[in-house]
C-alpha cells in the first residue's frame, strides 16, 4: 500500500491531484502538504494536511517519518512569469526544494517520486510542431532552466540510485477547482472566468499565439496513469512528453463564444507574449503513448462546454 506525501496540496494541480489520490488510496494514505496558503475544507476535512516545505528538510523529514511515506509528489513549484520577475526565488524553490525531496526519497527508501516537468523546458530552438520527445532543450526562462535541470536530476537519481523518478512535461493545464498562478498560460483559465462573470476579456497574449494545453481531469488521468505504469515498460523517466490539444488564443475566444455570443476578446501582449512564443505549438506524445498507453478524452470544445457549467454555477452560488 502506498504512503503519499503530495508537496504543494493547495495549488493548481496539487489540490485535485490529491483528492483523486485518495479516492483511489484512501484519505489516510494521502498526506496533503501545504505552505502558507490555508488549505480549502475538501483538503483538510478528507485526509491528513500538514505544513511541509520543501526547502525546510527537518519539517519534510519529520513528515516522511510520521507517516512513513513512500512515495513523494513534489507540485510546489514557482512558474514561468513569476519566475522571470524573480529568478533567485524560482531557482530556490524548483531546485532546492526538488534537490531535498530527491535525497529524502533516497534516504528514506522511497518507492517512488513524481517530479513534474513543463513544455517550458523547450525553448525558440526547438521545432514548434509536433515537437519530438528528444529534442533541443535549450529554454530562455529560468522556470524552464530549472525544468531541465529537474528531468535530469530525475533521471540521475534513477541511474544513480535505482530511484523511482517520473514526470511529464506538462502543456498549459486548465481547471475550474484552484485557478494558477503566475505561469504563461494562466489566460487560457481567466478566459473563463471573465467570460461568465464580465462577459470580456483582456487577453495577455495575440490572438495567433498556440500552445499546448490539458483539461484537469486528463492531467489527473496522466499522471496518475504514470504513477500507476509498469516500471519495466518505461524507456524514459522524467521527461514525458503528453499532448491533449492544441489551440490558438483566437480559437479558445472563439469556442467560449459558440456558448457565449455576447462575449468580446481584446488583445493586450505583455511581457509573457515573448515566453508563450518560445515555447512549441504542439508536442509528440508517442513515448507516453507507447509506454504507458496515455490518450487524452477531452478536446477544446468539450473542456469549454464544461469550464462554462462550472464556473456558471459557482457565480450563481457567489462563489466568485
Ligand atoms: C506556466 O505557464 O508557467 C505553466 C507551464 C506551462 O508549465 N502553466
Amino acid at each position: 500500500m502506498k504512503k503519499i506525501l503530495v508537496i504543494g496540496s493547495a495549488g493548481q494541480i496539487g489540490s485535485e491531484l490529491t483528492l483523486a489520490l485518495r479516492d483511489i488510496y484512501g484519505g489516510d494514505n494521502v498526506i496533503a502538504g501545504v505552505r502558507k496558503t490555508k488549505p480549502s475544507e475538501k483538503l483538510t476535512s478528507t485526509g491528513p494536511c500538514e505544513v511541509v516545505d520543501a526547502l525546510d528538510v527537518d519539517a519534510l523529514v519529520s513528515t516522511v517519518k510520521k507517516y512513513n511515506i513512500d512515495c513523494i509528489i513534489n507540485m510546489a513549484a514557482i512558474l514561468s512569469a513569476t519566475g522571470e520577475k524573480n529568478p533567485m526565488l524560482a531557482w530556490d524553490v524548483n531546485m532546492n526544494g526538488l534537490i531535498n525531496v530527491l535525497e529524502v526519497a533516497r534516504e528514506h527508501n522511497m518507492k517512488q517520486v513524481l517530479v513534474p516537468s513543463s513544455i517550458a523546458v523547450f525553448g525558440p530552438t526547438t521545432p514548434v510542431d509536433n515537437t519530438p520527445q528528444e529534442t533541443i532543450l535549450k529554454p530562455t526562462t529560468m522556470y524552464g532552466i530549472t525544468k531541465v535541470a529537474g528531468e535530469l536530476l530525475g533521471d540521475y537519481y534513477e541511474k544513480k540510485y535505482g530511484l523511482d523518478v517520473r514526470g511529464l512535461r506538462y502543456p498549459g493545464i486548465i481547471s475550474h477547482e484552484t485557478e494558477p498562478g503566475g505561469g504563461t498560460t494562466d489566460y487560457a483559465v481567466a478566459i473563463y472566468y471573465e467570460a461568465i462573470k464580465n462577459k470580456k476579456y483582456t487577453c495577455f497574449v495575440n490572438e495567433n499565439t498556440r500552445l499546448p494545453m490539458m483539461y484537469m481531469p486528463d492531467c489527473l488521468k496522466a499522471t496518475i496513469d504514470l504513477m500507476q505504469a509498469d516500471y519495466s515498460k518505461l524507456k524514459h523517466h522524467s521527461d514525458f512528453n503528453v499532448g491533449a490539444m492544441s489551440f490558438s488564443a483566437g480559437e479558445l475566444a472563439a469556442s467560449v463564444k459558440k456558448y457565449i455570443p455576447e462575449f468580446e476578446i481584446t488583445y493586450q501582449p505583455d511581457e509573457r507574449q515573448a515566453i508563450a512564443d518560445s515555447w512549441p505549438n504542439s508536442v509528440d506524445d508517442s513515448a507516453a503513448r507507447k509506454e504507458w498507453g496515455w490518450k487524452p478524452d477531452y478536446d477544446l470544445d468539450a473542456m469549454t462546454r464544461d469550464m462554462l457549467e462550472v464556473i456558471g454555477e459557482k457565480h450563481k452560488k457567489g462563489l466568485i
